[in-house]
């Protein structure tokens, strides 16, 4: 008699496993929210977007990233704290824009070895302590390196001394072009346009790679050389989200951060080309003699490090050592 129900019975069980296992099966991939704190049209995002895609198609059952939008879906400066709270699950941004969330950021910009060294001597590891700490977030992967910062002019100058000109920046050059006399605006890189028509500017610091992206060639007649530290882009996440990946979906992320992490060799061609590219669009170069060339660049570590210092010197002290040649 009993028999009579075996069989539904087992139907219904076996019904019950099979969709318990596909609800746990599909909980297993989650989808990742990613704003740029940098311009959508500019060369960031465009080395972003086709590795989020790759991210995608090899990940599908396990991570997908979402990519939101630039500034226009965060202001630039308000995405560090957007990841610390959760508000959004990762950014590619540089630490320059979230020294609101700890000024430490700003200090990324002074590493003098790649990001593959970095990992090998530590200084990833102290930058994500740091980083967990003070900011919740989980510093994930270095997408740019090997791109020196410039001051773009309009004015001549024979010597590496800016009085008199009014120049866009960023936290990252603030205090050595403060010590150059320089008198200083900070604007996200979404307005550097119309800052440089309108006159407010005579000039701004970016690194070699990019101007062409959002037309400010138009509005530059000098490049002065050399450069001076090194333009950081990275991805960071929020450290909750990052800390519910599973173990499959964590190693699958740091493998993907790692194959991005791996095309870096692009950013030196990429600076070549660029620089190339301002000389036949008529951008001047102002160089200097080599003592000359070399006390300036001295110098913007000197400075850079000096305000570190000031800001966090315990964390200035232990990065200095890990992030110098
Ligand atoms: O806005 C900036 O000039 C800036 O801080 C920056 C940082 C990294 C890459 C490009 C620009
Ligand atoms: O890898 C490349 O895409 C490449 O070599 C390059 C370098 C500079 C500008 C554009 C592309």
């Amino acid at each position: 008699m009993t028999y009579r129900f075996f069989k539904p019975l087992q139907t219904v069980v076996a019904m019950a496993l099979v969709a318990s296992f596909c609800a746990s099966a599909m909980a297993q991939e989650v989808t990742l929210r990613l704003v740029s704190a940098f311009p959508e049209n500019g060369i960031y995002v465009q080395r972003l977007l086709p590795w989020i895609t790759k991210v995608n198609a090899e990940g599908k059952g396990v991570l997908q990233i979402n990519f939101l939008g630039g500034p226009k879906a965060i202001p630039t400066f308000e995405v560090g704290n957007a990841v610390k709270t959760g508000v959004v699950d990762m950014a590619m941004n540089t630490g320059a824009f979230y020294t609101n969330v700890m000024p430490e950021a700003d200090f990324l910009k002074l590493t003098q070895i790649t990001v593959a060294e970095q990992r090998k001597n530590g200084a990833f590891d102290a930058i994500n302590k740091v980083w967990n700490e003070k900011g919740n977030t989980q510093y994930l992967a270095r997408m740019v390196e090997n791109q020196p910062f410039h001051i773009y002019t309009n004015k001549k100058v024979d010597k590496p001394d800016l009085t008199g000109q009014k120049i866009r920046i960023s936290p990252v050059y603030r205090d050595f072009f403060q010590a150059l006399n320089a008198s200083v605006v900070t604007t996200p890189p979404g307005e550097v346009y119309t800052a440089l028509e309108r006159g407010v500017v005579d000039g701004y610091g970016w690194p070699i790679g990019g101007i062409f992206d959002l037309n400010w060639h138009e509005k530059t007649k000098y490049r002065i050389d050399p450069g001076f530290y090194d333009a950081e882009v990275s991805i960071t996440m929020n450290l909750p989200a990052y800390k519910k990946l599973t173990t499959a979906q964590r190693n699958y992320l740091q493998k993907q951060l790692l194959a991005l992490e791996a095309e870096n060799t692009f950013w030196t061609r990429y600076g070549n080309v660029e620089t190339a590219r301002q000389k036949t669009y008529g951008i001047e170069t102002i160089s200097f003699d080599a003592a000359t060339s070399k006390a300036f660049r001295d110098q913007a570590y000197t400075v850079g490090w000096a305000g570190a210092a000031k800001q966090s010197p315990e964390i200035a002290a232990r990065f200095k050592a890990l992030f110098s040649k």
